[in-house]
């Protein structure tokens, strides 16, 4: 479980990140998926990552130090049209940079929103991933707005829409920062990724 979460910086480019050995666990998905309130809702520190209801408040890449052993960092998201200019290909310079450059990131976990069916910007973020040998997991957010079922049902389709690229499908949990669901298998997972290598 996590115990201490503090806000460490934000950085506009990749080569002002943190330079020590701490290792990252990042947050990357359409803009509005819920990233920043997954952090919140993960630390169990409301207000530590900012959260709003319009697209595109994340702008910068922001570390959190926890348990002064390794990072969580909140990505600005994708798919946001008023960040157009500033877009190489589909996604921004700065996420690019760092989830294909970034030297310290150990975990990175794809967010989509539970209610949409497969959206193309996603699936071209994670073929993006797969063609650069980017091990990825998936966290879909907002369950807490849909019944059991439908959860069930949508991360199915999912599961069969990845089926036709990958051989071998990621990690999936579902979440909702709204009443914590996914809390303790999320954290799990990353602690004992990081105690794996
Ligand atoms: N019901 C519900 N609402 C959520 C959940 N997660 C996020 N939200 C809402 O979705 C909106 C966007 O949340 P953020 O956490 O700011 O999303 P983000 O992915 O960080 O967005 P950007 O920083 O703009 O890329 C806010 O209004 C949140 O309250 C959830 O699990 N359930
Ligand atoms: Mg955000």
């Amino acid at each position: 479980m996590i115990k201490n979460a503090v806000f460490k910086c934000s950085s506009e480019r990749i080569s002002q990140v943190p330079k020590d050995d701490l290792r990252d666990v990042a947050f990357i998905g359409r803009s509005n998926v819920g990233k920043s309130s997954l952090i919140n809702m993960l630390t169990a520190h409301k207000g530590l990552a900012k959260v709003s209801g319009t697209p595109g408040k994340t702008k910068l890449i922001n570390h959190f130090l926890i348990d002064n052993s390794w990072y969580l960092v909140d990505l600005p998201g994708y798919g946001y049209a008023r960040t157009s200019k500033s877009l190489r290909g589909d996604f921004a310079k700065i996420i690019t940079d760092y989830v294909l450059r970034c030297e310290k990131m150990h975990l990175l976990f794809v967010l989509v929103d539970v209610r949409l069916e497969p959206q193309k910007i996603d699936l071209r973020f994670i073929e993006m991933l797969g063609e650069n040998g980017i091990p990825f997991a998936i966290i879909f957010t907002k369950c807490d707005k849909l019944s059991a079922t439908q959860v069930k049902y949508s991360i199915e389709r999912y599961r069969r829409t990845l089926s036709e690229q990958w051989e071998e499908l990621p990690e999936m949990f579902a979440s909702s920062s709204s009443n914590g669901r996914g809390r303790e298998e999320i954290v799990d997972y990353i602690e004992k990724s990081l105690e794996n290598c």
